[in-house]
């Protein structure tokens, strides 16, 4: 492997080689994919009802048909194959597989899966499954949702079911998707499903999310799992000026809430003191039963790690908490003086460099996976081609600041792209694509985008040109 210094790897102007071995793959989520709403039993979910509620989500969309990728399953893995994928992570849509959130198991729910499973292995790709990715079945979220304890078991139910019937073929399982965007996102600024803006039932929620991590990783391990792991949205978090200490204080607090909140009770078995302290305020602390912190800390063999984009804080007084950052008085988002992709999100792939070997020195042990990074652009369509030059740079960069973290020591084993099609992207719709391929939603055809291409050069050759 060529190692050369930061600055070139970030520039662009060498070749990378990863290391032999490294996993390459794309990912996708159910909801955002499937369709098929109603279909072999499912029932709805919070992101059913959500998006049918007036105002919530851009123009009335729903992923009521999304790629129809239950139907089109086959054809999108052939897609993978010719990206020459070696991985594939998507995720279980709960309501299909416990159509009452907690009862039977739905076996027409499953078998879907099973049939994917199937196809991708025969196509040389490991499957790679993630439990929750925020389908929670509507009936569930009418007791409670994250905010009722039940649901911490329950999704320990559903790793039972799903492991018994797919883990002779299927390795890699995770528990949860982003569970700050579940809790906070859910919760507090409402802006996702169950759209509640209630502060103390986002931090019981995060309690209840995090127990069920830790109660899944254990029924996963009971059925046979070979590898058990957690995918956070991670964020670098910067103070505006690194000299001023309540710029740093304001760093350190976001980073509680969007970071340490969940790294520490997953990996080191208890919340952080700063963290308890905002529990306190919220009137959630009773949540946190004896013998919870160890449930959450059960061992994991790999950390998701989903980079999009680092954040910017200073300390200014007078500012009123962000909605999805309780407790964060006086402290400012800033402006990044960077690019910024369709969602206007700042692109900076140092701020992935930056995380990864923070959580290489923070928490050594544990081995490491990109198991979500890309971008959003406005894409268009000429004839038969999507030029997404500016996709292809996004992905170049942070491909890059991977290379950096691992020449940096960095233990990190894959990279996953966000994603292999364009989808529902939540609040947004089907207005953001995120796709390495782009869908028609009024044909459901898939087009490679130029950055699929450029991507599938990547992979075979394990590494950048
Ligand atoms: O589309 C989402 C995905 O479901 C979770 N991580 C971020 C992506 C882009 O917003």
């Amino acid at each position: 492997m060529t190692i050369t210094s930061t600055q070139e790897q970030l520039t662009g102007t060498d070749e990378l080689r990863f290391p032999a071995g490294f996993r390459w793959g794309a990912a996708t989520a159910s909801y955002q994919i499937e369709g098929a709403a109603t279909e072999d039993g499912r029932t709805p979910s919070i992101w059913d009802v959500f998006s049918r509620t007036p105002g919530k989500v851009f123009e009335g969309h729903s992923g009521d048909v999304a790629c129809e990728h239950y139907h089109r399953y086959r054809e999108d893995v052939a897609l993978m194959a010719q990206l020459g994928l070696g991985v594939y992570r998507f995720s279980l849509a709960w309501p299909r597989i416990k159509p009452d959130g907690s009862g039977p198991v739905n076996q027409r729910g499953l078998d879907f899966y099973d049939r994917l499973v199937d196809e991708l292995l025969g196509h040389g790709i490991d499957p790679m499954i993630t439990l929750y990715h925020w389908d929670l079945p509507q009936v569930l979220e009418e007791r409670g949702g994250w905010t009722n304890r039940d649901t911490a078991h329950y999704l320990a139910d559903l790793a039972t079911a799903a492991v018994a019937r797919l883990g002779d073929r299927v390795a890699t399982w995770t528990t949860l998707n982003e569970p700050w965007c579940s809790g906070f996102l859910g919760y507090a600024s409402g802006v996702h499903a169950p759209g509640r803006q209630e502060p103390k039932a986002a931090f019981e929620a995060v309690h209840h999310l995090m127990l069920g991590h830790g109660l899944a990783a254990r029924a996963l391990r009971a059925g046979g799992a070979r590898e058990v792991s957690l995918t956070l949205n991670l964020t670098d978090v910067r103070p505006a000026n690194p000299a001023d200490p309540h710029d740093l204080a304001a760093a350190r607090h976001i980073d509680g809430l969007q970071n340490r909140l969940f790294l520490d009770p997953a990996l080191r078995g208890h919340y952080p003191p700063d963290m308890l302290a905002l529990f306190e305020r919220f009137g959630a602390a009773g949540v946190i039963r004896p013998g919870d912190e160890a449930v959450i800390a059960a061992p994991i063999d790999l950390l998701g790690v989903n980079y999009y984009q680092p954040a910017l804080v200073r300390a200014r007084v007078g500012t009123p908490s962000s909605a999805a950052h309780p407790g964060s008085e006086g402290i400012e988002f800033v402006d990044q003086a960077v690019p910024v992709t369709a969602m206007d999100w700042p692109v900076d792939p140092t701020g992935l460099s930056d995380l990864l070997l923070r959580l290489a020195a923070d928490y050594p042990e544990t081995p490491l996976m990109v198991t979500e990074n890309g971008a959003a652009y406005d894409d268009v369509v000429e004839g038969d081609r999507v030029a997404d030059a500016d996709r292809i740079g996004y992905l170049d960069g942070h491909l890059r600041a991977a290379h950096a973290a691992i020449a940096g020591g960095a233990d990190l084993r894959g990279y996953l792209a966000w994603s292999l099609l364009d989808n529902y992207e939540w609040g947004y719709g089907y207005g953001k694509r995120f796709g390495l391929v782009h869908v028609d939603y009024d044909t459901q055809r898939r087009l490679p985008k130029d950055s699929a291409r450029w991507y599938a050069e990547v992979i075979g050759r394990n590494g950048l040109a």
